[in-house]
């Protein structure tokens, strides 16, 4: 079961959104190109109630049922198996596509056999970064698709310390030719 995992690409971190990564438009493609190539598409929705304290850091993004929590139109989202509620909860950021509140992303793995877990989508500094790192710790080979992430580019610096983060805790970087 190659598995990929498709984090938040979402309108609203795509340029014109509310939160957007600058170059997030340039990884729809390759997306779409790579998605063949897989037995089973994940995608992850930040999917934020109206009152979180999420949005006392962030601009208002990605609620539940607006537009900017659509999917862009280009997206082939026709491909994608299972989709994924996270950030739901009033009470925390839900960063983690592990965070999900309508499926268990660990159980649904485990039960279908998957060990090895390909992640693209955005950001890399918050969203893709939290779901590589918990899906390392909860034991899958982890592969990030570089030319397929884009980061929000909300602080200087932060995204090459997310993708030391990700590889110091054990994942494979890769781009997508090469999957
Ligand atoms: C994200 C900031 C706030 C992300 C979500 O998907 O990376 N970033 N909420
Ligand atoms: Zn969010």
């Amino acid at each position: 079961m190659k598995t990929l995992l498709i984090v938040d690409l979402q309108n609203d971190f795509l340029p014109g959104g509310a939160l957007p990564a600058p170059d997030g438009n340039q990884i729809i493609p390759v997306v779409n190109n790579i998605m063949d190539k897989f037995d089973l598409i994940t995608a992850s929705k930040d999917w934020h109630p109206e009152d979180t304290v999420h949005f006392e850091k962030w601009p208002v993004h990605c609620v539940q049922n607006t537009p900017g929590s659509d999917f862009p139109n280009e997206l082939e989202t026709g491909k994608i198996d299972t989709f994924l509620h996270k950030g739901t909860k009033n009470t925390d950021d839900g960063y983690s596509a592990f965070e999900a509140t309508n499926i268990n992303l660990d159980n649904f793995l485990k039960e279908k056999g998957v060990t090895e877990l390909y992640v693209c989508g955005l950001t890399t500094e918050y969203c893709v970064k939290n779901s590589v790192l918990d899906a390392l710790s909860h034991h899958y080979k982890t592969y990030v698709i570089k030319d397929a992430v884009a980061g929000v580019k909300a602080h200087p610096g932060d995204e090459d310390k997310a993708w030391q983060e990700m590889k110091v805790a054990g994942a494979t970087i890769i781009t997508s030719e090469n999957i």
